[in-house]
């Protein structure tokens, strides 16, 4: 059976049906009650980051797997993004909507040249490049995919960020009238997300433009949004309208809702489970369809990229700072 056929079956059935439930019930409490803030480190700050340096060779042995690729028609059928409905099909039917011509993004915050500028400004001069990075959901399913996309670290250098720039805050567009998921799931809109400045730097993390060498299509989050490969899928935040340098821990979309379920970091970590579920393994969607119930593998520290990314976390202690 192909995803496409899979599809038709409700989506509780290709994610863990648990894990599925789960997060819908929570989804359907807080749409019931305003979102709670539960106990949690919400105004605590973790400790400064190491200083650590990336080779232009490590970073390199991260931007390219052998796996099998995802196919295009499942990269573009079965995905998250809210603003458009909680079901796996229903940003690529209800994307379509997206206008995202013209864009611009507005930057401000500790930086010497904050402005708005128009997306084929911000990515001028450099040439998008292709990147095969796997994108794991928190939920427990991945992909591999090939993304085109420029390093956010080259973008966010034109900015000049000051030394008070600590952390980076991105916000997704939240326009009603063009997404129609604004009114009914219970996230607090604009969908938002952060990265340390370090993380924002790292040579991996992408800004993407587009995908299996096409410009991105709006489901995937059109016209720009980020991939950091290490970090859970939710981090990857889609059309992305405004870009902040922060000197405190910016507050995130995922961890407003339910901060004992998604902290700030959210580095792919086997060894810390999800409250409600274990992130031991995951469902890869790849290659040969016919096998897609059977793909069930052992999940990596940083999903896979501990070797260009782990000694950013030298000392943190990532139970606590999951
Ligand atoms: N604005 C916005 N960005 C988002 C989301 C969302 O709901 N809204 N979902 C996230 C989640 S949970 C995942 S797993 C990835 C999925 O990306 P994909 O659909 O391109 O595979 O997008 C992330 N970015
Ligand atoms: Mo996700």
């Amino acid at each position: 059976m192909s995803l496409r056929d899979a599809l038709k079956i409700p989506a509780r059935q290709i994610t863990e049906e648990s894990v599925y439930q789960g997060r819908r019930t929570l989804l359907q409490a807080f749409a019931i009650a305003p979102a709670l803030t539960l106990a949690g480190c919400a105004d605590a700050e973790p400790p400064p980051p190491p200083r650590t340096v990336v080779t232009p060779a490590q970073a390199r042995s991260g931007f390219r797997t052998s796996e099998a690729l995802t196919r295009y028609a499942d990269v573009t059928s079965y995905n998250n993004f809210y603003e458009f409905g909680t079901g796996k099909t229903d940003p690529s039917s209800a994307a379509k909507t997206l206008r995202t011509r013209p864009w611009s993004i507005a930057v401000s915050g500790e930086c010497a040249k904050p402005g708005r500028i128009a997306l084929d400004d911000l990515i001028k001069g450099l040439t998008p490049e292709e990147r095969i990075y796997r994108l794991r959901c928190v939920e427990g399913w991945s992909m591999v995919i090939p993304w085109l996309g420029v390093p956010l670290g080259e973008v966010l250098k034109r900015f000049a960020p000051t030394s008070k720039a600590k952390y980076v805050a991105f916000t997704t567009l939240a326009d009603p009238k063009q997404m129609p998921g604004i009114r009914y799931s219970s996230i607090n809109w604009p969908y938002r997300e952060g990265l340390r400045i370090d993380e924002a730097m790292h040579p991996l993390t992408l800004l993407a433009t587009g995908l299996y060498g096409k410009p991105l299509p709006q489901q995937n989050g059109a016209p720009l949004r980020l991939v950091v490969p290490w970090k859970y899928g939710f981090k990857s935040i889609k059309s992305i309208v405004e870009i902040k340098f922060v000197e405190k821990m910016p507050e995130t979309a995922w961890h407003d809702l339910q901060p004992s379920e998604y902290g700030f970091f959210s580095n792919v970590n086997p060894a810390v489970d999800h409250p409600r579920w274990s992130q031991k393994t995951e469902r890869r969607i790849a290659g040969d369809a016919s096998k897609l119930f059977a793909n069930r593998i052992p999940t990596l520290p940083f999903n896979g990229y501990a070797a260009q990314v782990a000694s950013m976390y030298a000392g943190l202690d990532l139970k606590k700072w999951y």
